[in-house]
């Protein structure tokens, strides 16, 4: 073994690394081996791709990013940018907060719930600032997403950046008036897009503190007419799902599957998720009540995150006392990307569980009856639409393939026990394989302009 590896590993160690995510091969052995001969945790992993995305999730969930340098200065905002935003909050008609990712990696949590619950201002979490405060807390409006962003006239956000995901802060989705109160730690961001009404450049935390310490003890009315809307419409919203997920007819709709995985998911478990309509979905359903309890495609919506995501959750839970699952909800075709990974999780006996939305295809498929008449026309490459895939694939053999427990779900029944069996089996991995119906999909949409497709 050569002196330089050792001396990498060595180094690696003095600078805190404790895990480290790969795939050896000549020569490169050595530098794994020197690594756990320093007490590094090596993962090796079936595709560099996924091992990234697990040293990425270890970062975000441990709170551990640039150890080699010192502590970075906590930042604050200029003391004349926090006048004027208080200004414009107390001058809100229908103010807004929205809780990024940011908040998140911040660990801000103390700071936002003091500034929600001391104005009483409506919040909307971005998918992975879920959990930065409860996805049931009373003032989340999450369930009027659409509504909450076009009318907003000031909007206060927290370490989220007006990507897709928030539709670029661009009209119709948002009013155009709206002005916004920035605030996060990165100088780019700030104005991206939509030009802020006000920047505050600075940590999430100790901007926050900084607006509390101003806005006293402003409130903003809870009998106000913005938050008669916003129950209003979360309350028909709510409506709606609920009557999708209580249908019992066969095969499932996704609300019906998400709804009976939420009723046996414990609060603190990490949920993991990818997908289109199964990650929308999903997102909306399944409830976050602890902070950096949920990573999913998120900005770039990128498949093939999900299986890495979960190694570093489970890797991480597997060293706590009262390990508790993490459960990986994936697209059948998500699923397809990093699906190999399966044999990592069973390699290390890891706590997750993963859930495979199957409906034959990305977004949408066909049944296989459809399939098998298709077949008869001719040659599939030109006749199968791009969205399907191979109907009723069983994906759960993935996991049985490799010891561990493996479920093909079709009815309530199936899912709720063989969930509960899962939840209960602290030994192995396990896969549901859940059929639901090809053609179930989103409820309507208020503004379906970036998920409709032109065709
Ligand atoms: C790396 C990458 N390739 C392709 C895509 C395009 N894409 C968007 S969602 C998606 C998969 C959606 O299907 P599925 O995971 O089965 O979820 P469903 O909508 O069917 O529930 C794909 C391939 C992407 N987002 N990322
Ligand atoms: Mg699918």
């Amino acid at each position: 073994m050569s002196i330089r590896y050792v001396f990498t590993s060595i180094q690696l160690h003095v600078q805190n690394v404790e895990y480290m995510f790969g795939i050896v091969g000549v020569p490169i052995i050595e530098v794994a081996m020197a690594a756990q001969a320093a007490g590094i945790k090596y993962v090796g992993m079936r595709n560099e791709q996924a091992a990234c995305y697990a040293a990425s999730a270890i970062g975000y969930l441990t709170g551990w990013f640039v150890s080699c340098c010192p502590p970075a200065p906590v930042s604050q905002a200029d003391s004349r940018e926090i006048t004027q935003a208080v200004r414009l909050l107390r001058a809100a008609q229908r103010p807004l907060i929205i809780i990024g990712k940011g908040a998140a990696y911040a660990r801000a949590e103390k700071e936002v719930r003091e500034l929600v619950e001391v104005t009483g201002i409506p919040f909307l979490p971005t998918p992975m600032g879920k959990g930065v405060l409860p996805d049931d807390h009373p003032n989340c409006v999450a369930a009027a997403r659409s509504r909450s962003l076009l009318q907003a006239d000031v909007i206060v956000l927290l370490g989220a950046r007006l990507n897709w995901i928030l539709h670029f802060g661009f009209p119709p989705r948002f009013s155009p008036h709206v002005k916004i109160i920035q605030v996060d730690l990165c100088a780019e961001e700030l104005s991206n897009n939509v030009r802020a009404a006000s920047a505050l450049l600075g940590d999430i935390g100790a901007v926050v503190r900084q607006l509390l310490e101003t806005v006293r003890s402003w409130r903003f009315p809870s009998d106000s007419q913005w938050w008669l809307t916003l129950k209003e419409k979360m309350t028909a919203n709510a409506q709606i799902s609920k009557s999708l997920a209580l249908r019992s007819t066969l095969p499932m709709n996704y609300y019906t599957a998400f709804h009976h995985i939420s009723e046996l998911l414990p609060k603190d478990c990490i949920i993991v998720s990818e997908g289109a309509n199964t990650m929308d979905i999903g997102r909306t359903m399944l409830l976050n009540d602890l902070p950096r309890h949920r990573l999913d495609a998120g900005t770039f919506g990128t498949m093939g995150v999900g299986p890495g995501f979960a190694i570093a959750a489970g890797v991480l839970e597997q060293t706590q006392k009262s390990a508790q699952r993490v459960v990986c909800i994936e697209g059948d075709s998500a699923f397809g990307f990093s699906g190999m990974e399966v044999e990592t999780m069973c390699r290390y006996k890891l706590p997750i569980i993963i859930i495979v939305i199957n409906n034959n295809g990305i977004y949408s498929g066909v049944d296989p009856k459809t399939w098998k008449e298709m077949e008869k026309m001719g040659d599939m490459t030109t006749i199968a639409p791009p969205v399907t895939l191979l109907p009723e694939a069983r994906y759960e053999q993935v996991m049985s393939a490799f010891g561990g427990r493996g479920y093909l779900v079709r009815t309530v029944e199936e899912l709720r026990s063989s969930l509960q069996e899962s939840l209960n089996n602290t030994q192995m991995p396990s896969l549901l394989n859940v059929l639901i119906d090809p053609a179930s999909d989103r409820k309507q949409q208020e503004f379906p302009w970036l998920t409709r497709s032109n065709l």
